[in-house]
């Protein structure tokens, strides 16, 4: 993939969905596009919208979350070709920690507890199933994998060992806070929060603010409230139509051969679409545009 090329921003690194510039005066523009993507894949056809979508959802948690924790958010004076979908951010010294928070026990949590009963080191109960109710959130901590890989588990001790106890501490607190801020917002709007994936990071002065995307659904597993149900896998709020065509005979996608993923056909697109307008509606309470 060749650089994204932003005048007056010298590009730094890309994600799968989004890219990271530098300033000249040492601040960060995060800028989130349209791509998306499913089954570790970035699928041919974007999503139109969607960069601004959970740029605007982002922005809004911050504001929401900052009695909780400062965060990084500069501003949102922007080039005009990423108007919307950019935010100018403090560079920070993030912590090699991926900072999660389940309520709902789902995906690797999931995985680790039928193995093992714990997640993370956190001691579960017997009998619980995909999409069961935690009977309180918990930090589940994951280390950073390079792109194209997962991350990985780890205890909480592990953090300790990485970022020093005080560090931690902070971190765990900071996250379950946030998330049991968001997951009642949610879900007094129909939305199920079952995890998030929070990032820190620390300023010169020592001061741990919160970065990254915040409480989007790339960044968190949302479900509609309505059709929650344990014991199953939950519909995912954004990309259940996306998956269920990409599975489907109509795509013809052999997703275990290496084939790249197929265009999107337009009510594939269009529904998907609806779907995060919906989300951010729906939490946000204002009209999307
Ligand atoms: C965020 C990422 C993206 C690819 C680094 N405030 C910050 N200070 C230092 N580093 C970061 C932040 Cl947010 C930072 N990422 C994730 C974002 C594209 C990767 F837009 N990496």
């Amino acid at each position: 993939m060749t650089s994204p090329e932003l005048a007056g921003f010298r590009h730094l690194h890309s994600g799968k969905v989004r890219d990271l510039y530098e300033t000249d005066d040492g601040a960060l523009l995060m800028v989130a596009s349209d791509r998306i993507s499913a089954y570790d894949h970035v699928l041919p056809t974007p999503i139109p919208d969607k960069g601004r979508i959970l740029t605007q959802l982002s922005l809004w948690w911050f504001e929401r979350l900052a009695d909780l924790v400062p965060n990084h958010v500069i501003s949102t004076d922007v080039p005009p070709e990423v108007s919307g979908r950019a935010l100018l951010c403090r560079r920070l010294d993030m912590f090699p920690v991926e900072c999660v928070a389940r309520g709902y026990l789902t995906g690797s949590g999931l995985t680790d507890y039928a193995e093992t009963g714990e997640v993370c080191g956190v001691p579960l109960p017997a009998g619980l199933v995909d999409g069961s109710r935690l009977p309180e959130p918990i930090f589940t901590p994951a280390t950073k994998a390079a792109m194209g890989e997962h991350d990985e588990n780890v205890s909480y001790d592990a953090v300790v060992a990485t970022v020093g106890e005080h560090a931690a501490d902070q971190l765990r607190r900071l996250t379950l806070d946030v998330y049991a801020r968001a997951r009642d917002l949610a879900l007094e709007r129909g939305i199920v929060l079952a995890d998030t994936k929070l990032e820190f990071g620390r300023t010169p002065d020592g001061e741990v603010l919160l970065a990254d995307e915040v409480l989007t659904p790339d960044s968190s597993r949302f479900w509609p409230a309505q059709t929650w149900q344990p014991g199953r896998p939950q519909p995912s709020y954004d990309k259940q139509f996306l998956r269920d065509w990409l599975t489907s005979p109509a795509s013809g996608w052999d997703r275990a051969g290496d084939q790249p993923p197929p265009p999107l056909p337009d009510e594939v697109v269009e529904q998907t679409r609806a779907r995060y307008v919906e989300a951010y509606e729906r939490l946000t309470g204002d009209r999307w545009v």
